[in-house]
């Protein structure tokens, strides 16, 4: 076996976290997008260009994009559709000319991730991001109100919100809405309560099967220019993997997956196998997907999460929570030796460690990104290099 390709997230020269602090970790990768251009215009190779240049001068690989943002207008099949689309294609070739050759890219509607604390104080005194399922409900059911709401709640669910709303202080709750809709980094769309209320309406009428046809058209569009370019997509996981806001979700499951793949067959038509979102549902065996999906998996997020009965959950310690990260590793691993023997050039996965506590130093920053703050982030990269490492000595001693 081979260790994976160590990458760390970079937001950019904004970033807290310099291009040396992710080098001291002992990531040869840097994992970016250029955030400065997330409202659905093409990237150029001008654009591109100096930024890689940038990141190379560091002494540092860009290879991976995370992500190119998909404008809702994709996601609804809105009237702006084809515009953005080929604005989407574009960028693609850019990224190809320029050398890159993996595109991380999501299809959740209005809200990528989403928490409703981000400083969950964890018993070793540092701080976790936590999605809380009756804080989520009792925003959602007695401060946004939107239409219909109280359908996707059950009795028990609501009474449980209506308990918990009653605890909330004012500022308790203006904080969960600040975390819910006001964006954490690298989500391309900022709301307040009426434009978020608006941007659910744009969902009306549009089922889970609406969407997968919509992603399936943008597939279709996508994925033939990317085969050319040489640039093989990936999809990110919903995280969480469930609807939210009563808004369809339909990448949340291996069934979910499965469809996507079989809606355009082909390698280039990808999977970024993030193990902190799939893993929050129980029903989601991560080796067995590893082992289903391995092929057509591109680029890898480690990270673990503590699951509790109602839905809620916070990020655990990488090797911590409630997925067998090493079992997970390992699997990877060996997809990789099956690329090998297989001849693939492509075998060499690129992993990050997704998320971190806020540790150490980080606590009291005035300038953090939530979840990806250095010393947490460096911490888990140090673990699961430690679980690769110890993997291929272990095989290595028979
Ligand atoms: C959160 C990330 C997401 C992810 C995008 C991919 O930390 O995993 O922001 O980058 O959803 O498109």
């Amino acid at each position: 076996m081979q260790p994976m390709r160590e990458t760390l997230r970079w937001y950019g020269p904004d970033d807290p976290v310099t291009l040396d602090h992710v080098r001291q970790t002992g990531a040869t990768e840097v994992v970016s997008a250029l955030h400065h251009i997330y409202d659905g215009r093409a990237w150029s190779d001008d654009d591109i260009a100096p930024y890689k240049s940038r990141i190379a001068a560091a002494g540092l690989i860009w290879d991976v994009v995370e992500s190119v943002p998909v404008h809702n207008d994709i996601k609804i099949a809105g009237p702006g559709r084809a515009a953005r689309i080929a604005a989407y294609q574009d960028t693609i070739r850019a990224l190809g000319r320029q050398g890159l050759t993996t595109l991380c890219y999501n299809f959740m509607p209005v809200v990528d991730w989403t928490r409703t604390n981000l400083r969950h104080k964890m018993p070793s005194t540092g701080y976790a991001l936590r999605f809380d399922a009756v804080d989520f409900a009792a925003y959602d059911l007695f401060v946004l109100r939107r239409p219909g709401v109280a359908q996707d709640y059950s009795n028990a669910q609501i009474a449980a919100a209506e308990t918990r709303f009653q605890t909330l202080t004012p500022d308790e709750m203006a904080a969960i809405e600040r975390t819910l809709i006001a964006g954490l980094p690298a989500t391309e769309r900022k709301f307040d309560r009426a434009s978020f209320l608006d941007a659910l309406r744009d969902y009306d009428g549009i089922t889970p099967a609406d969407l997968r046809a919509n992603l399936a058209y943008f597939l279709s569009e996508i994925v033939p220019v990317a085969e050319e370019a040489g640039i093989k997509l990936c999809i990110h996981p919903d995280d969480p993997p469930f609807s939210l806001y009563g808004l369809p979700r339909v990448v949340s499951t291996a069934a979910d997956i499965r469809a996507i793949f079989a809606a355009a067959d082909t390698p280039t038509n990808g999977l970024t196998f993030c193990t902190g979102s799939f893993g929050v549902r129980q029903d989601n065996d991560l080796v067995a997907m590893v082992r289903e999906f391995g092929p057509r998996i591109h680029f890898v997020h480690l990270r673990n999460v503590t699951r509790e009965p109602d839905g809620s959950f916070h990020e655990a310690d990488h090797l911590g929570g409630s997925t067998d990260m090493p079992a997970v590793v390992i699997a990877l691993m060996r997809e990789q030796d099956r690329r090998r023997a297989e001849g693939r050039t492509d075998w060499n996965l690129p992993m990050r460690p997704d998320h971190g506590h806020l540790l150490a130093d980080d606590i009291g920053k005035a300038r953090i990104n939530p979840g990806y703050s250095l010393i947490g982030r460096l911490k888990g990269m140090a673990e699961l290099r430690g679980v690769m490492h110890g993997a291929i000595a272990m095989e290595g001693a028979g």
